[in-house]
């Protein structure tokens, strides 16, 4: 009887299709030990929220009580959007059950929410940002779910996770779900930045792009301009610069998980500066910048305060913000030239 088992032609992209997320961590891993399947199996919860917070937003304007402002404000002094609220949710409630994590740090909650039967030491906690750029979800635009993951340190016995307070190279695993024309989920626990697209049809994230390498230059420049006056001089000459010379061009969505997503395809910087009233920005280090500077750096390029890596900034609280400059590495040298420049010009040398 002829052997025909070899004649099966092992197609590319039915390998492609098998290769889950769960199964791509293992293999970043290299390892099936107990601490290789909890990162596996967080990384899959993290792309069920996000399953549930894309097929939410895929309704949302056909859905009663979805869009639209809570009527509440979160611990940054922001109004709530009932999206930020149901997607925080999804996030609780994906972990709870799963004997995974003992807290969840999030942008919308003022304090970590324990999940306490989960907290033996050396478990897990997810710090997020359920829906970043929530401005954009009522009118159609991208908007993101941010994740970070780190290790409990120690036992936090008050409950103020001070054991957070750590800097970003503390981080086991971050990455962003960008839900976009495709709902994509970007990652990295160390080994390069990965993309995944989830498939409706099959209900998976499904390997699109490995190793993702950014540029060591790019033409994009992606700030809001609209604070051009209440910015340092040194930034504002930089934004100048920027508009004298050719060959740069400005993209900003005011949602940073897509802004950030270009910058990280196709080269250039993202920066969201300080002002001179609040010098330490926006945005918010442990579950928006510190995540995404890990990525950025983990694909080549450069994530800086202005003053110094920003991996190495340590919060002193739960919801710190930094400055913010994020990108390629020549791109991200020329704002901080900018920025040393005028310290020597202060210092007098
Ligand atoms: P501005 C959204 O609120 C957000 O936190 C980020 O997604 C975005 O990069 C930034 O704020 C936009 O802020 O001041 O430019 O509207």
């Amino acid at each position: 009887m002829p052997d025909h088992s070899n004649d099966i032609t092992q197609s590319p992209s039915l390998d492609r299709d098998c290769t889950t997320l769960s199964r791509h961590v293992l293999q970043q891993l290299q390892s099936f030990d107990t601490a290789a399947q909890d990162i596996s199996a967080i990384m899959n919860r993290i792309a069920l929220a996000g399953k549930l917070v894309a097929r939410r937003l895929s309704r949302a304007g056909l859905m009663e009580g979805v869009l639209g402002f809570t009527g509440e404000e979160n611990v940054q002094g922001e109004s709530v959007k009932r999206m930020d609220l149901y997607a925080n949710d999804v996030f609780i409630s994906v972990f709870k059950q799963s004997g995974l994590v003992c807290r969840l740090a999030s942008e919308e909650m003022e304090k970590p929410y324990y999940i306490p039967e989960n907290c033996p030491i050396g478990r897990y906690t997810l710090l997020y940002d359920p829906i970043d750029g929530s401005s954009n979800v009522d009118i159609n635009l991208n908007v993101g779910s941010i994740f970070s993951i780190r290790q409990q340190e120690g036992m936090d016995l008050d409950g103020d996770a001070a054991d957070l307070l750590q800097n970003g190279h503390k981080q086991i695993a971050a990455g962003y779900i960008l839900y976009g024309p495709s709902t994509m989920l970007v990652y990295s626990i160390g080994t390069g930045v990965h993309s995944f697209i989830l498939d409706p049809s099959l209900g998976e994230f499904i390997l699109a792009e490995e190793n993702i390498t950014m540029p060591n230059h790019g033409s994009i420049y992606s700030v809001n301009e609209g604070n051009f006056w209440q910015w340092e001089d040194s930034i504002r000459d930089y934004i100048r610069y920027m508009h004298r010379h050719e060959g740069y061009t400005a993209r900003y969505s005011g949602a940073l998980v897509g802004d950030l997503h270009r910058i990280l395809m196709q080269g250039g910087v993202f920066l969201y500066p300080g002002t001179k009233k609040k010098p330490e920005g926006k945005l918010r280090l442990l579950y928006e910048t510190a995540p995404l500077a890990w990525l950025i750096e983990q694909a080549g390029g450069k994530a800086s305060t202005g003053t110094m890596p920003l991996l190495d900034f340590v919060p002193t609280y739960l919801h710190q913000r930094t400055p913010t400059i994020l990108g390629s590495v020549e791109n991200v040298e020329l704002v901080e030239s900018f920025i040393q420049e005028a310290e020597r010009e202060t210092v007098g040398v």
